[in-house]
């Protein structure tokens, strides 16, 4: 076929068929997509991009709702969800609930590299990161600490238990198990302000695709709960012959409807991102019309867009050849 082609013609063929380098994130994380596009221009994998570019907002503690010193529990101690996928050969590392180590991205990435798993999760995954050589210490800050002394002042309020003894909606616990109510509509927790996990995509300059999450997940959140970011499929999902997508939001309703998998399903089908997005939120939003989240896809070609819910807009990063540094991309989610 080349051989009956011009050059002009060849070269437009390569440009539909093979991205430039690309990162794309959730939100405004400009700072995460810099560094992530920096490892991207210095010839690095898209693996390594995802990882570093995470890694930023966890040191960076995006948002408060990125690695330590955010979203404390109901103990008060702040644990981490990461994940991270390898487009090329769909493995991924993940760990959940990760206790006392800054760098779950990381950590995500040893147990991508290190073992033969997908997900370590709790006290566990901690002592797997410290045989790997992560080091262990308090994520606690002034600041959790004080976002935990106001919930306890507030009588524990919001918090997350249902069915449960004494009433949760005026008093704190230890609960015990209460009648079931009939099942009421579930209202979302994830209000505008307390959802910021940084889920990233990238293609490197083979054309190779990676994605990955990090989060501290759910402000008050029952402790052991893990949040739909390292689960592969509901946070993030990848498939460099396709496309790779990203997810933000209540990921307790989320890691039910794996959204990320579903964007990715409807791009093989032969969707445009943004259309993707919307099929996959367009699921959730049928069951749970109140649900706040955002999703952002990214196809193989370098093609990207996004769909949300629940919010007036959802900001995401972009860095791609030929411009100058990140940039936001604002969608409306009317
Ligand atoms: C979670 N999806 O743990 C995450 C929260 C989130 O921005 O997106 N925060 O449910």
């Amino acid at each position: 076929m080349w051989c009956m082609l011009t050059l002009p013609a060849v070269l437009s063929v390569l440009q539909t068929t093979m991205a430039a380098p690309l990162v794309v994130n959730t939100w405004g994380f400009t700072n995460a997509t810099e560094t992530a596009w920096q490892v991207l221009m210095a010839a690095g994998s898209a693996l390594d991009a995802v990882e570093i570019g995470c890694t930023t907002c966890e040191k960076l503690q995006c948002d408060g709702t990125v690695g330590f010193g955010g979203s404390p529990d109901e103990n008060g101690e702040t644990t981490l969800d990461a994940m991270i996928m390898d487009g090329a050969t769909m493995k991924v590392g993940a760990v959940g609930c990760l206790r006392r180590v800054k760098s779950a991205a990381s950590v995500a990435r040893a147990v991508l590299e290190h073992t033969r798993h997908t997900l370590l999760v709790g006290e566990l995954a901690t002592q797997f990161a410290v045989q790997m050589g992560f080091h262990e210490e308090s994520l606690e800050t002034k600041h959790s600490r004080q976002l935990y002394e106001d919930w306890k002042r507030r009588s524990c309020q919001p918090n997350f238990w249902t069915n449960v003894e004494p009433d949760p909606s005026d008093s704190c616990g230890p609960y015990r198990r209460g009648r079931a109510a009939p099942q009421q509509h579930e209202p979302s927790w994830a209000g505008p302000a307390s959802h910021d996990t940084i889920g990233m995509v990238a293609i490197d300059g083979r054309g190779q695709m990676a994605a990955g999450t990090s989060t501290n997940g759910a402000i008050h959140k029952i402790p052991g709960r893990v949040g739909d970011s390292p689960v592969p499929g509901a946070g993030a999902y990848v498939d460099g012959e396709v496309g790779g997508a990203v997810a933000t939001g209540d990921g307790d309703v989320m890691m039910r409807f794996l959204p990320s998998l579903v964007a990715v399903e409807a791009m093989r089908a032969g969707a445009a991102p943004t259309d993707a997005c919307r099929a996959a939120m367009a699921r959730i939003v049928a069951r749970h019309p109140d649900f706040v989240g955002a999703l952002v896809a990214v196809a193989r070609t370098g093609e990207h867009g996004a769909a949300c819910h629940g919010l007036e807009s959802f900001p995401y990063s972009v860095a791609e050849g030929g411009r100058a540094g990140a940039r936001v991309v604002r969608v409306s989610c009317q």
